[in-house]
């Protein structure tokens, strides 16, 4: 079961709306596929997304194909992808950073090692203690009226009941209002979180904070840059209401020092950003023994890599914020045959060998660029 070949693709697809950050406004969404062959033909596929180019963080879509293929194949053809705990622990000394490229090259390893056994891919990671998990949803259409009729539907379909408002950009103290409009209109059906993407000053985001407490937001994600782990740790030690690390919170050493300075209280989990799903389960562990909540969060991936995701997060005990694995809902088409299911305010992790998702290959080579 050697592997035989390594291709990477980059894809568009585009979204069922403009979907605002701070330092964004997604319309088509970059991901990168990554499938392993082994030398009997059978295939592992897997998916990493980005945002907004290298406006979100350092991981590029064509800078995670160009390692792929450049510097991380090389050491993947003629191994066992049953290996895949020793291949990337020995990647890790030939090949530095680059969490997004080992973390979808792992991802495809671990699928095609699950499908040559017939197992979920969960098995190879503990098992799954889950089987569905609670799923928030972004509003961000830019409106406070779209955004409250959107959270409207999803409440009647019962699709999501927590939601997540991305708040920085444009004048903070307007945006603060908007958060309280919305958290006025659905009153005690849902709960409502903020993601500043970084954008706040410490001062801007003391004052904000405290307005976003007495207004009944449940949770802050990242208000403050990633490098501004002192004033993470006042925010949290000041405010009631919790602050979590996105951002911030990508190695596991990364992680160990957030927890260890509280600069913060919580921990969003992104394989992509902690370089694969075994080290996410480390990040996990980090944060469960320092106290810390836990968030299963997203790069807004298709429904392979939310697959991927759903995989790892359903091994996980506890996520005390759920899940914001909506990626799929909100891009225009897919590029799987098989789709995931949302049910009750859940998502359902797939079952079938691997991450339970067979690749649609028209659908690659229609939004390859
Ligand atoms: C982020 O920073 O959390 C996740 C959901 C969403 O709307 O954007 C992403 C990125
Ligand atoms: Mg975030």
């Amino acid at each position: 079961m050697k592997i035989r070949s390594v291709n990477s693709f980059i894809l568009d697809i585009p979204t069922i709306r403009p979907h605002q950050l701070a330092m964004h406004t997604i319309t088509k969404q970059a991901i990168v596929l990554v499938c392993i062959q082994n030398e009997e033909g059978q295939e592992g596929w897997a998916e990493v997304a980005t945002i907004g180019g290298a406006s979100y963080g350092e991981g590029t879509p064509e800078a995670i194909k160009v390692n792929i293929d450049t510097y991380i194949t090389p050491h993947l053809i003629g191994k066992n992808a049953n290996d895949y705990a020793k291949i990337m622990t020995d990647l890790n000394k030939v090949v530095r950073g680059n969490y997004f490229a080992k973390s979808v090259v792992e991802s495809a390893l671990i699928d095609l090692a699950a499908k040559e056994k017939q197992l979920p891919a969960y098995e190879l990671l503990g098992g799954k203690i889950h089987s569905s998990l609670p799923l928030a949803w972004t509003l961000a259409s830019g409106d406070t009226a779209k955004d409250i009729a959107e959270a409207e539907r999803f409440l009647e379909e019962k699709r999501h009941r927590i939601f997540k408002l991305k708040i920085g950009k444009g004048d903070p103290y307007k945006n603060v209002n908007h958060v309280l409009e919305i958290i006025r209109s659905v009153g005690d059906r849902a709960r409502v979180t903020v993601d500043i993407n970084q954008a706040w000053d410490e001062t801007t985001a003391d004052y904000c904070i405290a307005a976003l407490q007495e207004g009944g937001v449940s949770m802050v994600e990242q208000p403050l840059p990633t490098w501004n782990l002192e004033g993470m740790a006042r925010l949290t030690e000041k405010y009631a209401v919790p602050i979590m690390a996105d951002e911030a919170a990508n190695s596991i050493h990364d992680v160990f020092q957030i927890t260890k300075l509280r600069a913060g209280n919580s921990i969003a989990l992104k394989p992509c950003k902690h370089g694969g799903l075994l080290e996410t389960k480390k990040v996990a562990a980090i944060a469960e023994g320092a106290g810390f909540g836990l968030y299963g969060g997203t790069m807004i991936e298709s429904t392979l890599g939310t697959a991927v995701c759903a995989s790892v997060y359903s091994t996980i005990g506890e996520f005390t914020f759920g899940t914001e694995l909506f990626g799929p809902l909100l891009f225009k088409d897919r590029i799987t045959v098989d789709n995931l299911r949302f049910e009750n305010f859940e998502l359902i992790i797939p079952d079938g060998p691997g991450f339970g998702m067979e690749i649609d290959k028209d659908k690659v080579e229609f939004y390859q660029r």
